[in-house]
């Protein structure tokens, strides 16, 4: 354009430098403005569309990231320590799994949920976790992890101070159970990681509330979502899903003793975690398989079908990957509760595995029930506990062997029930199934893992 443009402004060749920059402004311009104007003119209807369209989607791009970055919600960790001088220190609530550490934490979260919603912070606050309860000289001191989700906009200094305020006005009337020592009252916030690592050590945590669209089934059933059921292992056989399994600590799973029928060498073992078996969010090598001793592959009973894996490496808890609790032995999980249970097994009897977890909500079946003539005709002995429906439909299936059933309690922590054993089938009506009763073997499980 600008070669044709010398030829038709007819700048001479003669002109000095000075004469050449003033004919450029003074010549050369408007015929430039003219030949662009042409040129837009000239332009296609569909070019102007395009420049148009990508000028606005860049525009709301720019303003969606501005939006996102200054008025989106985030999740903010503090933890939080008071002592409670109405409480005497009982040595039971030293392991979070007791009964009496449940009791007394489920108090202080109920306190500190009544102290935030009752507030100006409701809408910010998310939960309250009750991490330790140590001895104290007055009473109990308690180890709280908060959970608050604050806009971007809002300072950490502010926040700190809204919640800071809140505990220190309300914390001390608010409980006629729980006296809470004011001067004691501590706050720190603490960074993403650190709020997730001291969740994520807890058992039977989940990152966040799943909503149950009914009865689901395992057979036929969805799937689970991301960090539903995060203690849900797969115990691979030369890189083949065999069994589950459940994490009950970073180094040790516990599964079914016949998944290892004629094969013990950890060698050819390995554990995967993660709602998908391809790809796996982690992959461990198998160190110990520890098969409970009174087990026996050649007598078909079922007695003592449970079996403990220590892994090679300590697996890395995540919010998609941590342990189950193992409830204490004196527990007693009532009939007719429901349950769930997860696994990658067959969606029909002598099906095949599927590549995605699924879960299925069960109900726990008397023994007195399940021993009935129809049923299992005495076949469930004590260490054993059926679960399902007396109708059939809902039930576990091959592969899902060695997988959790879990309940959680009224705190929503999840407890392990039981492990997939056995069953005439899988879904028949009066052959629900036979899950190892964990509370059973809970002491053998602490003399093999001090777990
Ligand atoms: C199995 O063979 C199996 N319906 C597991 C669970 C059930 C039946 C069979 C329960 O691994």
């Amino acid at each position: 354009m600008l070669r044709c443009c010398t030829v038709r402004c007819g700048i001479r060749d003669s002109a000095s430098p000075r004469q050449r920059s003033f004919l450029l402004t003074s010549q050369w311009y408007p015929e430039i403005v003219i030949q662009m104007d042409r040129a837009t003119k000239r332009m296609e209807p569909w070019k102007i569309a395009v420049i148009v369209v990508s000028v606005i989607v860049a525009l709301a791009l720019i303003i969606g990231l501005i939006t996102y970055f200054l008025c989106h919600d985030q999740d903010r960790y503090y933890n939080a320590s008071f002592l409670i001088t109405s409480v005497n220190y009982d040595p039971q609530y030293e392991r979070q799994t007791t009964e009496e550490f449940r009791h007394l934490s489920q108090e202080i979260e109920t306190m500190l949920s009544a102290v935030f919603k009752g507030s100006f912070l409701s809408k910010r606050y998310i939960r309250s976790h009750v991490v330790s309860l140590s001895p104290e000289p007055g009473g109990v001191l308690a180890n709280v992890v908060l959970v608050f989700k604050f806009a971007s906009t809002d300072s950490e200094e502010t926040s700190w101070g809204h919640i800071n305020r809140v505990l220190h006005r309300r914390l001390q009337t608010s409980s006629t159970f729980l006296n809470v020592d004011q001067s004691t009252i501590s706050l720190t916030e603490l960074n993403k990681e650190k709020g997730d690592n001291l969740l994520n050590n807890c058992c039977g945590i989940r990152r966040q509330t799943f909503s149950f669209a009914g009865v689901e089934r395992i057979i036929g059933g969805q799937r689970a979502r991301d960090g539903e059921w995060p203690w849900q292992a797969s115990i691979q056989l030369d890189g083949i899903h065999r069994c589950g399994a459940s994490v009950i600590s970073n180094m040790w799973l516990v599964t079914a003793a016949h998944c290892f029928r004629g094969l013990r060498n950890p060698r050819r073992w390995t554990a995967s975690f993660g709602v998908l078996l391809r790809p796996p969010k982690q992959k461990k090598l198998v160190q110990r398989i520890i098969v409970h001793e009174r087990y026996s592959d050649f007598v078909l009973d079922h007695e003592y079908d449970i079996a403990l894996v220590e892994l090679a490496s300590a697996i890395e808890f995540t919010s998609d990957v941590h342990s189950v609790c193992l409830p204490e032995a004196s527990h007693v999980f009532p009939e007719n509760t429901s349950c769930f249970v997860t696994g990658w097994g067959a969606l029909k009897n002598d099906g095949r595995s599927v590549n995605e977890l699924r879960q299925a909500e069960v109900k726990i079946i008397s023994t007195a029930t399940c021993n009935r003539r129809q049923v299992y005709g005495g076949a469930i002995s004590p260490g054993m506990l059926c679960a399902g429906y007396l109708e059939g439909q809902v039930d576990a299936c091959q592969g899902d062997s060695g997988g959790p059933l879990v309940q959680a309690n009224s705190r929503g922590i999840w407890y392990l029930v039981g492990i997939v054993s056995w069953g005439d089938e899988c879904g028949k009506a009066n052959k629900p199934g036979v899950y190892v009763r964990v509370t059973y073997y809970r002491n053998w499980i602490n003399s093999k893992t001090g777990l």
